[in-house]
């Protein structure tokens, strides 16, 4: 199996992360996304990465990566095999990538020309990305991790999402403003997982 992805992709980092935890033999193969050479849309038409590689056939999203490969290697399951928490995590993860969704809504717009910049699109993500922190704050409580205090996917998918927060929005103050996401993000980045996927600031 072979997975694409972009270095700072926080969809990506996920079942980076996902198949370390599992320990799948699966080669990465990094690309860059503003090469013009660059031929993922050979395996995914909407030419996003991740693409998960299998033989002749190709699977995207991310979300649907990791099922795949959290189904088919085991012993060690990250998302539940019981419907009603396993909907759980997937509502936890469809959290988390609505924040990464908003946050690249905003960095692309501040790509534009200043004079087409359009600050409701600022206001409007910047609203979405608050109240998606507030939310993930709450519901983890005082546990250390999201589903019955055991580490699962979900901690995957929030994981990756405040990271990429932290790297596009270093001034907002996890610590006096959603403190248990800054005491989730502390603790798995003690994981070598999360340090070895870790964002880089200049990409
Ligand atoms: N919902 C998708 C989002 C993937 C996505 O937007 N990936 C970005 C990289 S962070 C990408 O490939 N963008 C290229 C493009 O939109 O053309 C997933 O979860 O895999």
């Amino acid at each position: 199996m072979k997975l694409f992805y972009s270095n700072n992709s926080p969809y990506a980092r996920k079942i980076r992360i996902l198949i370390d935890e599992k320990k799948v033999p699966v080669t990465l193969e990094k690309v860059v996304l503003a090469d013009k050479n660059c031929t993922i849309h050979e395996y995914n038409p909407l030419a996003k990465v991740p693409i998960l590689v299998i033989n002749d056939i190709s699977i995207f999203d991310s979300p649907v990566i990791a099922e795949y490969i959290d189904y088919k290697s085991g012993p060690l399951y990250l998302i539940p095999s019981d419907f009603d928490k396993k909907i759980l995590v997937k509502r936890w993860e469809a959290i988390a990538d609505g924040l990464c969704d908003a946050s690249v809504a905003i960095m692309l717009e501040k790509r534009r020309p200043i004079s087409q910049q359009n600050t409701d699109v600022f206001e409007k993500q910047m609203r979405k990305i608050k109240l998606s922190l507030q939310r993930l704050n709450e519901e983890i409580e005082d546990k250390e991790y999201y589903l019955e205090d055991t580490f699962s996917y979900a901690d995957i998918a929030v994981g990756c999402a405040l990271g990429y927060v932290k790297l596009r929005y270093p001034e907002i103050d996890f610590k006096s403003e959603y403190l248990n996401l800054y005491h989730l993000h502390e603790e798995l980045m003690k994981r070598q997982s999360f340090q070895e996927t870790a964002p880089e600031p200049y990409l």
